[in-house]
């Protein structure tokens, strides 16, 4: 059986690691006997030479995560450094050596990015529990790669592509954090670096959004009873006592959501946790129930405030939803807010822009520093999502593979069609109100605050 070793993207800056989620979640679908490790060089000083060479892989296989930081007020292409560790792998384990890409910055660009880094032989399209067991078999003599749905491989100077591939059934796997080394990221527990899963899918369309791409429209849910499971292992086995779920959107659908919240509560996890929130579906109840059981931030991307950018975004939300879950976060004591909207759409206008920094204003009054967050921020287009066919027609998605940081900008959407908008737009980049990011609340913190960028552009 081949012994793979699997590496995450490097970031390539000094910022804060999240633990390698997809490559725990890939290794669940190997049989448990296949020598597999992770290494992750984002918290392992080792070089990835010295990794190989201890490790001697048969084939390697690499998390591509991120493309960029999708800020435009912090252009970054976490691309740059992909293929500078590829090349170094490819040296490294020599020409015959299989190395296969995966990853949700992989899946939304994957024809370009074979094009870009020649040194990949294959390609896993979307979630790769099922796809890579099944590539690794072929990869055996006699085997059939081309065979394998999901992947994307080399025909002479041709990238083809196999067509879809299956999508994990969530409760046949538990991640392998057996293969991580968790105490590398408990540091970082503070800045999101532990994720878990609760479910695939997504039932929204938000016209912006990659997440249905990726992870599908039919929800996959796991057993309320796992999944505190895993949040337990944490506390139990590393102290960790800080989380983030890393679901598209935490409440839906909302049964299950309680259900986990239920289950902390009964089973007395003592954790901490946050995760993105739907306004729409929050009620009083489970909103005292998700602060009983360690929810220390509710965070909303509304994303506008119009009824007429609501609609052109395909919310599930009204002006009235974002109001209601206002009124319900300061209806809850111990709640704390953050909300996220966008500028820059075409047809924003100032009034749309005056309507959001009331709502700032009113939030601030309501919630003072349970407002921990409030964001203003162009939209990075992404390939496949609706924004990017209306803006772009039926455009090549490599168009918006970035070539390093100064061809970033290009990728988000600035452009109202409003003069006096688009000119506020251009001055907030500055920086109106560059204000501090200040420590998350501590445990019995009345102040639980913390207020990052207003202005975020
Ligand atoms: C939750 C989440 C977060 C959480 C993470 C919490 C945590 N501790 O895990 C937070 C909020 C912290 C976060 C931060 C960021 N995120 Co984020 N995040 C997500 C989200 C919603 C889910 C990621 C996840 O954990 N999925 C669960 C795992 C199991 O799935 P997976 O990683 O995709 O892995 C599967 C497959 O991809 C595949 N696979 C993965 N690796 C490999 C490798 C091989 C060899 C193979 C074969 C297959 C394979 O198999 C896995 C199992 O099926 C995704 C969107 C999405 N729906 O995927 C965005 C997403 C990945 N994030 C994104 C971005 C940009 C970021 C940030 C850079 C934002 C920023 N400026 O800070 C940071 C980067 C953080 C870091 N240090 O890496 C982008 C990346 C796209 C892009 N344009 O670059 C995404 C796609 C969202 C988007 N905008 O579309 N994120």
């Amino acid at each position: 059986m081949s012994r793979v070793l699997l590496v995450q993207a490097p970031l390539g800056r000094k910022e804060p690691p999240v633990l390698p989620l997809g490559l725990a979640w890939l290794a669940s679908g190997l049989p448990a006997d296949q020598p597999v490790a992770i290494y992750d060089p984002n918290v392992d000083e080792r070089p990835v030479e010295e990794v190989i060479d201890t490790f001697r892989p048969d084939v390697v296989g690499v998390s591509l995560r991120n493309i960029d930081t999708t800020q435009y007020k912090d252009p970054y292409c976490f691309f740059s450094h992909f293929r500078p560790m590829v090349q170094r792998i490819r040296r490294k384990v020599g020409p015959e050596t299989p190395i296969v890409v995966g990853g949700a910055g992989f899946s939304l660009f994957g024809e370009a990015v074979m094009r870009r880094v020649p040194e990949i032989h294959y390609g896993v399209h979307l979630e790769g529990e099922l796809t890579f067991a099944r590539l690794l078999g072929a990869l055996e003599p006699g085997g059939q790669p081309e065979a394998v749905p999901g992947v994307y491989r080399r025909v002479g100077e041709e990238v083809r592509f196999s067509g879809p591939g299956p999508r994990a059934v969530l409760t046949e796997h538990r991640p392998r954090l057996d293969l991580v080394d968790v105490k590398r990221y408990a540091p970082y527990a503070k800045n999101y670096a532990i994720g878990i899963q609760t479910k695939r899918g997504c039932v929204l369309a938000c016209a912006y959004c990659t997440y249905v791409t990726l992870s599908g429209s039919q929800l996959r849910l796991r057993s309320p009873d796992e999944v505190v499971d895993e949040v337990e292992w944490y506390v139990r086995e590393h102290n960790i006592t800080e989380v983030f779920f890393a679901d598209t959107v935490f409440n839906l659908p909302p049964s299950h959501a309680r259900a986990i919240v239920e289950r902390l509560i009964e089973r007395k996890v003592q954790v901490r946790w946050r995760a993105y929130h739907n306004e729409r579906t929050l009620d009083a109840d489970y909103m005292r129930l998700a602060v009983e059981s360690g929810c220390t931030e509710f965070t909303f991307s509304p994303d506008a405030w119009s009824q007429r950018s609501l609609t052109y975004l395909q919310k599930n939300v009204r002006q009235e939803d974002i109001l209601r879950s206002l009124e319900l976060v300061r209806a809850t004591p111990g709640a704390c807010a953050n909300y996220n909207f966008m500028i820059g759409l075409p047809g924003q206008d100032l009034r749309e822009l005056a309507g959001m920094l009331r709502f700032y204003a009113y939030a601030r009054r309501q919630l003072g520093r349970r407002l921990c967050g409030f964001r203003l921020a162009y939209v990075r287009v992404e390939p496949g999502t609706p924004l990017h066919v209306r803006l772009y027609g039926q455009a090549d998605p490599a168009g918006l593979l970035p070539d390093g940081e100064q061809d970033l900008r290009r990728l988000f959407q600035t452009r109202t069609g409003d003069a006096l908008m688009d000119r506020f737009c251009t001055l907030t980049q500055v920086h109106l109100w560059p204000l501090s990011r200040r420590p998350l609340p501590q445990a019995g913190d009345e102040r639980r605050g913390h207020l990052r960028g207003v202005f975020d552009v």
